[in-house]
């Protein structure tokens, strides 16, 4: 008592104010390692998302990320088959984001006296680095943060998603390249040595000088960190790997969620009514307007259903992680229907417009690559029964290795050879 109102209480920017006998540069190099694989994994498959979006095609039609310009070097036209594909590297993206939220958090904690260091800057050096260390936390938080939340809760950014979570992944992974290649001689030494060096031998700053009695061991403490991912990465998993495991997806808004029975019994991501579609504008009088070449055809559903029926099964894996099993879906070839307007020899990409009349997903473009392959369907049934109408009816678009995002709903109108 006598003595606690002598001293002053320590100030953080003191390294004694923090005490824990866990931190120290072993630590924070074993949970930086995991994080180098992990980002490293998530930085591509994130990129591939970003191609497998389209981005590309003129007009700003999937996406209006402005001025790309250098960033989109890499965009390819993303291929048909594995017809899974997406799934799978949607599906790695988002449960290793998750995944990962614990180590992340582990490791900025081991880090975190370097925070209140004082000076801020010794020198303009070091200025720049702690500048760098910024762009470093403030884009990883921003990059978990704004996926979680478009998992979630989606779409309460302000404008797109995919140009936010875009540009702060670039300005992130720079931080990050230039943070991992000046600490990789310190992490490779911290991995050698058996033991942290005492306090006053510490060139990391991390060894608590004033180290309070340990209440858990290090192993103790990985284990609860390493616990803590097996968990996220349990209860997450399910909702892409589907199946029996799709139950398994507590963690997951769609994923546990009842879907409901019957032939159309799969996941719904935006329903009919949400997105304003009404009973009568997908009645008899509803009409596909098929354009291109300077031609232009209306076709009502039962002359659809009239034209060679074709069936795919193909799963819907949207870019928040889920996708569904396998669906059986049937319905006209796109190519077919390219071909009704004079363009059935090498059919070139299409603009699909929606009924929908708001929001960003009324409408999207597909590559000729895609509008080519004879499992790309303008679909009318699904797992043998007519499409409901939260599903798509009257028609839909469904194409093997996309995001989900370009399987339109309530199509109303495709226009070939107007998007690139
Ligand atoms: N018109 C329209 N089509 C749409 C959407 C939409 O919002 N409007 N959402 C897309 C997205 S993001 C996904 S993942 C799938 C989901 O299809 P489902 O609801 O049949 O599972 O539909 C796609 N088609
Ligand atoms: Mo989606």
């Amino acid at each position: 008592m006598g003595a606690s109102r002598l001293t002053p209480p320590t100030p953080p920017t003191s390294p004694s104010f923090w005490r824990s006998p866990l931190r120290g540069p072993r630590l924070t190099a074993l949970l930086g390692v995991v994080l180098l694989a992990g980002i490293t994994l998530l930085f591509v498959t994130g990129l591939l998302s970003y191609a497998a979006y389209n981005p590309d095609l003129a007009g700003g039609v999937n996406d209006q990320t402005p001025d790309k310009g250098l960033l989109g070097f890499y965009l390819f036209p993303w291929p048909t088959g594995p017809y899974w594909l997406y799934r799978v590297t949607q599906g790695v993206h988002v449960t290793l984001g998750i995944t990962l939220v614990p180590v992340l958090l582990a490791k900025l904690w081991s880090v975190i006296p370097k925070l209140f260091t004082l000076p801020p800057a010794r020198s303009p050096g070091h200025a720049l680095e702690r500048l760098s260390l910024l762009l470093l936390v403030g884009g990883a938080l921003f990059e978990f943060v704004t996926g979680i939340l478009n998992i979630q809760l989606d779409y309460v950014f302000p404008g797109s998603f995919y140009r936010l979570h875009f540009y702060g992944a670039w300005v992130f992974i720079g931080a990050f390249v230039a943070h991992v290649v000046l600490r990789m001689p310190r992490t490779v030494r911290a991995l050698r040595e058996r033991t942290d060096p005492p306090s006053d031998a510490d060139e990391t700053g991390l060894v608590a000088p004033r180290p309070a009695p340990p209440t858990v061991s290090r192993r103790g403490a990985l284990w609860l960190v390493g616990g803590g991912s097996l968990l996220l990465f349990a209860t997450t998993a399910g909702q892409s790997i589907g199946g029996r495991w799709r139950r398994t997806a507590l963690l997951a808004p769609h994923g546990g969620a009842d879907p409901g029975s019957g032939p159309n019994g799969f996941q719904i991501n935006k329903t009919a009514a949400h997105v304003g579609i009404r009973p009568q504008d997908t009645g008899d009088d509803w009409r596909l307007t098929v354009e291109g070449g300077g031609r232009r055809v209306r076709l009502s559903r039962a002359e659809l259903l009239r034209m060679p029926q074709h069936r795919a099964a193909l799963p819907i894996a949207c870019v928040e992680g889920w996708s569904t099993d396998d669906q059986l879906w049937s319905g006209v070839r796109l190519r077919d229907l390219a071909a009704l307007v004079g363009l059935g020899e090498r059919p070139p990409d299409v603009l699909v417009e929606s009924l929908q009349l708001h929001g960003a997903f009324r409408r999207a473009a597909l590559r000729a690559n895609q509008v080519r392959d004879g499992r790309a369907l303008l679909a009318l049934r699904v797992g043998g029964a007519e499409l409901s109408a939260d599903h798509g009816y009257p028609a839909r678009i469904i194409v093997p290795g996309a995001p989900g995002v370009l399987n339109t709903k309530w199509v109303s109108r495709l226009t070939f050879g107007e998007s690139s």
